[in-house]
């Protein structure tokens, strides 16, 4: 894009400021990969790319408690956009309800809040030449709406503007907290493009208008896989729209599923194996110059004959071991797991007539009739248990946190518990047979 023909935006996602990243080796700190180190980046990336404005899609600010860091950074950062001109334009999310409007007060007039209280309002984002855009943003007015904010209606797109909607909402969830709302009753509002905070998974940047989700700005857990950072969108010179996801989380999470060679003496060669894979992964990744670290959630998997000596050599390393660097990019495992079984004649077990043969007849009906009667019986069962466990004090706290499992999930974690025991109960055997 021609800098100076050309009106430009970068689009920022949940950035949680006050938030500490988890699942890091402790030498990675937040100096570099927490939420304050990542608006500076968006601060250098708009002012090298020469944007007219800023905009956040809500929770910039991680909670109430955060008030006095976050007031710093987003003080600092405001300092180096306005000294270039560049405009700050943000929503409230569920978390910075009101933290931000509070903020916002203190930042001052540079800083633009939009819709607060679940309004509708907008800032005029406009450049030398070509057409200006329109920011149009609504802000959550308490912690949870569970209504759609399309309830009270935007205003409709004028002539001669490009408009962009900002929202921090839930999509494609009616039931949701955290203002539920359809893409298309997002598109049928006739702006240009939709940009959304609230899930931390980056969508791919859209070519149409399909609303999209930013992502968090630089990944806040190990769940948030992906390429993170803001996107840089705009209008250039012949009013054609661009938009492009700048990669600059110095920070990368992968959930990789390696197979498991039958390894004769696993203590030995599972290492190598390992390391291998995580070198040909960091090869594989997508280039980004940024990129400084690269975290694995890595799952063993396939048949051995010998599975319990997988897990007793992953139960038996220190997990922060496992981290090297590779092109001047640190490689780490956050967690490994072995899902290895043996390998099984499952049919001639459950002809036999002893506890084992249970096992074998109840991995049988989960996997291979997971809607039949007896897999039903079994899940069910499975499902009164957990709600006990979940209803107990100790862990009562969490239960909020840990949406229910679903069918699916608890038939998965059902079949690998009893593979993990079947596994165990005929190494025994072989024990006991001398034979191993
Ligand atoms: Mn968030």
């Amino acid at each position: 894009m021609s800098p100076d023909l050309s009106t430009r935006i970068l689009l920022v996602g949940d950035m949680h400021l006050g938030r500490r990243p988890t699942g890091l080796p402790d030498e990675l700190g937040p100096e570099t990969y927490g939420p304050a180190a990542a608006l500076q980046r968006v601060v250098d990336a708009a002012v090298r790319h020469r944007v007219q404005a800023v905009a956040f899609a809500g929770d910039l600010v991680e909670g109430s408690n955060d008030l006095f860091e976050a007031y710093g950074a987003l003080d600092a950062a405001m300092r180096s956009l306005l000294e270039q001109n560049i405009q700050v334009v943000a929503v409230a999310g569920n978390h910075d309800t009101r933290t931000l409007p509070r903020l916002a007060a203190e930042l001052g007039e540079g800083f633009h809040l939009l819709g607060a209280g679940g309004t509708w309002s907008s800032h005029l984002v406009r450049s030398g030449a070509s057409l200006p855009i329109r920011i149009v943003g609504w802000s959550f007015p308490d912690r949870h709406h569970a209504t759609s904010p399309l309830d009270s209606p935007p205003p409709a797109p004028q002539a001669a503007e490009v408009t962009v909607g900002l929202l921090h909402a839930d999509l494609e969830d009616p039931s949701s907290r955290y203002a539920p709302v359809t893409a298309s009753a997002l598109r049928a509002v006739g702006y240009s493009r939709w940009f959304l905070g609230h899930i931390h998974r980056p969508d791919p940047v859209a070519a149409d208008g399909s609303p999209m989700y930013l992502g968090s700005l630089t990944p806040l857990d190990p769940s948030e896989t992906g390429v993170h950072g803001p996107v840089l969108a705009g209008l250039d010179a012949r009013g054609q729209w661009t938009a492009e996801r700048l990669p600059l989380a110095p920070l990368r999470w992968e959930h990789r599923q390696l197979p498991c060679p039958d390894l004769v003496d696993p203590r030995e060669s599972l290492a190598p194996a390992i390391l291998k894979a995580m070198l040909e992964w960091r090869r594989a990744a997508p280039e980004a110059e940024e990129l400084q670290a690269l975290g694995f959630r890595m799952e063993l998997t396939g048949r051995v004959a010998h599975p319990m000596q997988i897990a007793h050599t992953i139960g038996a390393w220190d997990l922060p071991s496992l981290s090297t660097s590779a092109d001047g990019v640190r490689l780490f495992v956050q967690r490994l797991r072995s899902r290895v079984t043996g390998d099984h004649d499952l049919q001639q077990i459950a002809r036999r007539d002893d506890p084992t043969a249970l096992l074998a007849r109840a991995i049988l009906a989960l996997q291979d009739d997971p809607d039949g009667e007896p897999a039903g019986r079994i899940l069910a069962q499975a499902q009164v248990a957990l709600g006990d466990l979940q209803a107990h004090q100790d862990f009562a706290h969490l239960s909020a946190e840990h949406k229910e499992l679903g069918r699916a999930e608890l038939r998965e974690i059902l079949v690998q518990q009893a593979y993990r025991i079947l596994d165990a109960r005929t190494a025994d055997q072989e024990v006991r047979r001398g034979s191993s």
